[in-house]
């Protein structure tokens, strides 16, 4: 008797638990393009393509390895819509009773997996460094869940830039050296483009004709979308981005949207590219003395650190966690998160590239629309909803604590001890926007002032009971307390002006 094999379209790889637990000989392979899938958010069309054109490879590379596939196409006359739906209609043609599958990367899709008519095994999803269990007893009895003492972990438990047992280079984490100001001029040519081939041609069409009102620009569409090309993706970046991805890793460009990032995130969480070949490229590169440590290391750090972490925090704290709102900031999200027009420069780039291109790096995600969602007390919830939309990376396993936690501190402080809050002057830093705005970064108040820099005294203000006993935010209010009664008098004056703006749908 066969059974079924799940592969979602996360889950492009062949080291995938559910394949390894299965028979190649008698088991048959499911995939399916599905509404529920493709529209539980508005997903920016980019994702969708680039999903449905990788899944579409990757049922052809397994049928070629002698696996048979069961793909459903969106526009399948008897598509049933949903995964459940699917399983069932391929139960019914196979005769098969069961059905194998890896734990998918959202507590929504786990349920609907449970609450399937037919029984259905989850394996874990083994692609992670680390296992449910293993975070659980690393996190178990800490008063704080600290990202940099899980990373120390996770390097003594793979051995990356190791010397023994001590880091290497004497140092566990070289961030410090990570954080210069946007160069003048950037020698990375930008991620690795593809041409579309049939396979991603036909899907554009597909994706035009029933995604096209979604957010996002869909052509010119230049993403790789099997495990070749994103090896090659992996590889440019290697040569051509990696040696300076420390000392820029926080810096933004008016002109210039990619820097010298990686972009794979969405070939990683997919499943066409694994942390451990990612990981060992860099450091190759370090041990042929290709690339400094300050950036490899760094690399290094956001996959097995950053990104394992997040995994951990999601699964740990359950299903509630998308909807917890600890600042209780309820303003609903603003018209230019989807249209890019205000007049903040910094803000209209980064949803501009956004929409272009799916994606924006993590200052611009964590310091730009973030920062500026949490400083105007936008309801986490629909923060969290864009997110999970207009990213090709996103999936509620990696976004949520990235924007629930790390970004809007909705859930209390478990991801960050304080939150990531900043006035203009960071983004004058790292930027060059602030050249190019209407606004003025130098003033403090008024019409022309950056609004960032009397939001982010309001936001002190306003939560003074939860922050203004915490050391690590204790020189803010200082600073705050040192200005004079009619200075902070008018710089609040000023934020609820802009706010009540923002209320009425006013340009900003
Ligand atoms: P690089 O800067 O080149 O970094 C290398 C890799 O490290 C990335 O490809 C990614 O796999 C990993 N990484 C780096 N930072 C993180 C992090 N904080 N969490 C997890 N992995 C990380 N990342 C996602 O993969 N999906 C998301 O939906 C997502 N949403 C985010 C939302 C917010 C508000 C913030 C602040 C960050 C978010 N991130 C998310 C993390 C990060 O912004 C992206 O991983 C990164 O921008 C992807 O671009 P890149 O591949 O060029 O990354
Ligand atoms: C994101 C996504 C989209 C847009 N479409 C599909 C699909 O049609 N079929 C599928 O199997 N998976 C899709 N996915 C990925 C799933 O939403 C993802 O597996 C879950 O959110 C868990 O991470
Ligand atoms: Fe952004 Fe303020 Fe700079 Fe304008 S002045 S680009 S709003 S930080």
């Amino acid at each position: 008797m066969s059974r079924l094999v799940l592969i979602l379209g996360d889950q492009l790889s062949e080291e995938m638990s559910a394949l390894r637990e299965a028979d190649r000989e008698s088991d048959v392979v499911v995939m399916a393009e599905v509404m529920d899938e493709a529209s539980y958010v508005p997903h920016h069309p980019k994702k969708i393509a680039f999903l449905f054109a990788a899944m579409r490879k990757f049922a052809a590379y397994l049928e070629k390895k002698g696996w048979r596939v069961r793909y459903t196409r969106l526009d399948d006359a008897k598509n049933t819509g949903s995964i459940p739906g699917e399983l069932l209609r391929a139960a019914e043609a196979t005769g098969a009773t069961e059905v194998l599958a890896t734990e998918p990367g959202e507590f929504r899709l786990i349920a609907a997996l449970e609450d399937c008519p037919i029984p259905v095994h989850q394996f874990p999803d083994d692609r992670f460094l680390c296992s449910h269990a293993e975070f659980e007893a690393w996190a178990d009895g800490r008063k704080e869940l600290r990202m940099e003492w899980f990373y120390r972990e996770m390097r003594r438990k793979t051995g990356l830039l190791m010397d023994g047992d001590q880091p290497e280079g004497g140092k566990w984490n070289y961030d410090h050296d990570n954080r210069k100001p946007a160069p003048d001029e950037v020698t990375f040519s930008g991620p690795m483009q593809f041409a579309p081939d049939e396979t991603v041609e036909e899907v554009l069409d597909l994706v035009e004709s029933r995604f096209g009102g979604n957010f996002g620009t869909l052509k010119p569409f230049w993403f790789a979308t099997d495990r070749g090309q994103a090896r090659r993706a992996l590889d440019h970046f290697i040569t051509g981005a990696l040696p300076k991805f420390g000392d820029f890793q926080d810096a933004m460009l008016d002109g210039d949207r990619f820097l010298y990032h990686s972009v794979i995130s969405m070939y990683v969480n997919a499943g066409l590219l694994g942390w451990r070949e990612v990981c060992e490229a860099a450091v190759a590169a370090y041990d042929k003395g290709d690339a400094p440590l300050n950036a490899v290391e760094g690399f290094v750090r956001q996959i097995i650190g950053w990104r394992e972490y997040m995994r951990g925090i999601y699964f740990r704290e359950g299903p509630d966690y998308v909807t917890r709102n600890a600042l209780g900031h309820d303003r609903k999200l603003l018209g230019f998160y989807w249209s890019a027009d205000t007049k903040m420069r910094c803000v209209a780039r980064a949803v501009e590239q956004t929409r272009d291109e799916a994606y924006a790096h993590h200052i611009q995600r964590l310091m730009v629309t973030g920062n500026f969602a949490l400083l105007a007390g936008i309801d986490p919830h629909a923060v969290h909803e864009w997110y999970l939309a207009v990213y090709a990376d996103a999936y509620e396993w990696v976004e949520a604590p990235n924007v629930i936690g790390m970004s809007q501190f909705a859930d209390g402080g478990i991801v960050g001890s304080k939150p990531y809050i900043s006035g203009g002057n960071y983004i004058r830093k790292m930027s060059d926007y602030c050249k190019k705005c209407s606004y003025d970064v130098a003033e403090r108040v008024g019409d022309r002032s950056c609004p960032y820099n009397y939001l982010y005294w309001a936001f002190l203000h306003r939560h003074r009971d939860r922050f203004g006993k915490n050391p690590r935010m204790a020189q803010m209010y200082r600073t705050w307390m040192r200005m004079s009664g009619d200075r902070r008098d008018a710089i609040l004056k000023s934020a609820e002006t802009f706010l009540e703006r923002l209320d009425a749908g006013d340009p900003v």
